[in-house]
């Protein structure tokens, strides 16, 4: 017991560094593919090389005689097992059967056909050279636009229009808005197939019991309780024979957010030959067998008057799926149309989607999943319209941006903005860049025939995925909160971060909550044995909802520490302040360790009251949040290459109250760098008989170290009032404001060439055929 008072240290709000770090920068974290179980074996997944074929025969006599080989498996021996599974169900969702391996048919390169099992990886590696099968190879399509072009080959044959499902959404007279207009701007808009790279690629490894029929599967993943419930059933287990363990992750950007075939594959595998089996990708499997992300044509139209108030919008959508549907594959797109009129007023639009099966790998969830290609449409036709009107880039935006106090803000297409101040972050941004000098230096640097461009993107994004009604999964998050008998704390989290930080925010959050140090909370994650059912990290929502569970919990635990500590202090009138329950009468003090000690010795109880300190809560938001920002991309470009060097990036974002200053500014310049391996390298290109042509880092280029520019990133935080912390989610961000920057400050450095629109990636070769006219 103590009377002395000392001001509570807080975490919140504060640069606090990173706690994962040590690990992780000392080479003692622990991924996947660092895993060793007694008598484990290594599984080799031999992968389609056509993209279009009927398998004639499989014989893999000759593989299962080569040395250390303990077992081939192929499509025959796995048909009866569940599909993998497409989470979203919208009206007349075709669906083609996706077995974990490929039964009569393959439908695009890598897709899986054999698996061998062998004591080392490289001898199942080489053994897997030794199957033969024998493919008749088929007519295949590669391009979402192609596909749909009369006479295409079908991907499935079942379905010759290659139509996988088609959305219409429209609200108010959008014939009459463009009607009504003194311009409208056109404009086909690619967002690129991209290869979403994860640092740490996709791995398993699966140990089956057959003693007791449990499965445990160690897997690299960002939603681990929902895949042991989807995970089960295809393996005809229960579920509470599952374990799903994850490893620490490097990196997952959307692309672990799934049930993949190899992880029923693994599961399988292991429960046949009684051993522990891991399979961990290599990086060239990596780019074939792990979802794509992004792939839509777009065909926009933008109804305007003479002074740039936006009157329509309209959008042709068409949504490259690939071979087949995924977890969140349809959702993809349709995030995309409820986001497409970005900060503007505009309420009259139409969209329409058209999700189309092509001859390649399944398109799905990648950092902004939807949202980077809305902001990129919008963003582009607000950009072309001033330019079509003579009016500046950022005069327009100002002209349509939603007021600050128009919130909450029901957009044309059924969301709720829930708050925001768009104007502030782009008069920021401006003001930064210091906007009417820097136009002043164009104008000198075009005299000298430099070309130089600045590119504005104002963007908002709907995040905190969500209220469980909007989503194909549940959306609330689930937090344990137990103060140990020493009055350290413990905390079950049903998030799973793949890098994003959490066991420090979410450190923060509970040590501010509860008056402890920053170092006396431990973030538990990604065991469905030790942790409570949670939902997963995806759609930036982690600390928004799992952060909001946190608090929640801690709320419900307070009254019991309350108790106890009057118990203890022998007063009636106590109140629990930096870490300590206080008698308001005489000032006297009990430490949580000392009350913890007393809840779990229970010699003495308050009355109706149970032994323990702990508590779980189950956050269900009423609404997502919805971040906002403006960013500003200044670029010059060689004239005699075409490459484009960065002058200045600076970014304003708002994501509501910040927890963690650092974080949030690593998570926005991860995010830019990503966006910017869009607007300028990244693309999976395939060619016209389905082959990935660029399936390697030789072939693919990522931002590096090099080409990303120092960015300079600044905040403003506009509570969201969604939660009671105030938070919205950062961790697309960046991603979702920085391609369109680009781009438009490209286009911007060209438009006295007369470029009007480039599409992405901007490689030299590309800008440069538009410096001549050719525009490609
Ligand atoms: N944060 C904060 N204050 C806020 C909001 C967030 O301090 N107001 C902190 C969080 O507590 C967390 C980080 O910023 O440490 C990101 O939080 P949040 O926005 O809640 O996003 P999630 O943790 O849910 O992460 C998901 C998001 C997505 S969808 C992708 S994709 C992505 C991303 O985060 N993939 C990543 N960032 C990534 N960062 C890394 N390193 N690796 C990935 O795979």
């Amino acid at each position: 017991m103590s009377t002395t008072i000392t001001e509570p240290k807080t975490f919140v709000g504060k640069k606090v560094r990173r706690k994962e770090d040590p690990r992780l920068i000392t080479g003692t974290a622990a991924f996947l593919d660092d895993l060793k179980l007694p008598n484990m074996v290594h599984a080799y997944t031999l992968r389609s090389p056509h993209a279009a074929a009927a398998i004639r025969s499989i014989d893999v006599k000759a593989a299962l005689e080569f040395p250390g080989v303990v077992a081939v498996f192929t499509g025959v021996d796995v048909k009866d097992l569940g599909l993998v599974p497409c989470g979203v169900a919208l009206p007349g969702l075709r669906l083609p059967p996706h077995h974990i391996l490929a039964q009569e048919r393959v439908y695009y390169v890598g897709h899986p056909v054999a698996v061998v099992v062998a004591t080392d990886r490289y001898v199942a590696r080489d053994a897997a050279d030794r199957i033969e099968v024998e493919y008749e190879p088929r007519r295949a399509v590669a391009d979402p636009e192609k596909a749909l072009e009369p006479g295409a080959p079908a991907v499935h044959p079942q379905w010759p229009d290659n139509v996988s499902f088609t959305h219409h959404q429209e609200n108010g007279d959008v014939a009459k808005a463009f009607a009504d207009a003194d311009v409208v701007v056109k404009q086909r808009i690619v967002s690129q197939r991209l290869v979403p790279n994860p640092m740490e690629p996709r791995g398993v490894v699966a140990d089956y019991r057959g003693a007791d029929g449990s499965l445990t599967l160690y897997t690299s993943t960002q939603i681990p309780h929902l895949l042991r419930s989807l995970l089960a059933p295809m393996i005809g287990l229960d579920e509470h024979k599952v374990r799903i363990i994850v490893p620490d992750v490097g990196g997952g950007f959307g692309c672990k957010l799934n049930v993949y075939a190899d992880e029923a594959l693994m599961a399988f595998v292991s429960m046949r030959i009684g051993r522990p089996v891991k399979w961990v990708e290599s990086r060239r499997e990596n780019f074939v067998s792990t979802i794509h992300g992004r792939g839509h044509v777009d065909y926009y139209e933008i109804a305007a008057k003479r002074d740039g108030t936006i009157l329509g919008l309209r959008l042709k959508l068409i949504q490259d799926i690939g071979a087949y549907h995924q977890i969140l594959t349809p959702l993809i797109p349709m995030l995309s149309v409820l986001m497409m009129p970005g900060l503007y007023r505009c309420k009259t639009l139409s969209a329409d989607i058209v999700g189309v099966f092509t001859n390649c790998v399944p398109t799905d969830a990648y950092r902004g999943a939807g949202r980077p290609e809305a902001t990129h449409g919008i963003e582009r036709m607000v950009d072309l319209l001033a330019a079509e009107l003579g009016m500046d880039p950022a005069e327009i935006r100002y002209k349509n941006f939603i007021g600050s106090s128009e919130f909450p803000y029901q957009t044309g297409t059924g969301m709720v903005y829930d708050s925001g101040d768009y104007a502030r972050v782009l008069d920021i941004a401006l003001k930064t860049v210091n906007y009417p000098a820097l136009r002043e230096e164009q104008k000198r640097a075009r005299d000298q025939g430099r070309l130089m461009g600045i590119g504005i993107s104002t963007y908002g994004e709907v995040c905190a995925a969500g209220p469980s009604a909007a989503l194909p999964v549940g959306g609330w998050e689930s937090s344990t909160i137990r103060v140990e008998p020493s009055g350290k704390v413990t905390v079950l989290t049903g998030i799973q971060p793949q890098g994003q930080g959490e066991q420090t925010t979410f450190s923060q959050i509970v040590a501010d909550e509860l008056g402890v140090d920053f170092e006396d909370v431990a973030i538990v994650y990604g065991d469905t044995s030790a942790v409570q059912y949670g939902i997963g990290t995806f759609g930036s929502r982690a600390t928004a909802v799992g952060g909001t569970a946190m608090y929640l919990a801690i709320q419900e635990l307070k009254p019991k520490i309350k108790k106890f500590g009057a118990m203890l202090l022998d007063s009636d009138d106590v109140r629990f302040e930096g870490g300590r329950c206080w008698c308001n009468k005489s000032g006297k003090s009990v430490s949580l360790a000392e009350i913890a000690g007393a809840a779990y010795r229970a010699i003495k109880l308050p009355p109706n009251t149970e032994p323990g300190l702990v508590a779980t809560s189950y956050w269900e938001p009423s609404n997502f949040t919805f971040p906002f920002g403006a960013h500003i991309a200044v670029t010059e470009i060689d004239p005699e290459t075409g490459t484009v060097k960065f002058l200045r990036y600076v970014a304003v974002d708002d994501c509501g109250r910040i927890i963690n200053p650092l974080i949030v500014s690593g998570q926005v310049h991860g995010g830019v760098a990503q966006g910017i391996g869009q607007a300028l390298y990244e693309q999976a290109v395939y060619d016209d008989t389905g082959q990935l042509i660029t399936g390697e880092y030789m072939d693919y280029t990522m931002p590096r170290a090099t080409t990303v520019p120092p960015i300079e990133d600044l905040h403003t935080e506009t509570p969201s009032p969604v939660n009671p912390m105030g938070v919205k989610g950062v961790g697309e961000a960046g991603t979702i404001g920085a391609s369109p920057a680009v781009v438009n400050s490209v286009v911007d450095a060209l438009s006295h060439l007369g470029v009007r629109h480039l599409d992405m990636p901007m490689t030299p070769e590309r800008v440069w055929n538009a410096m001549q006219g050719g525009r490609k």
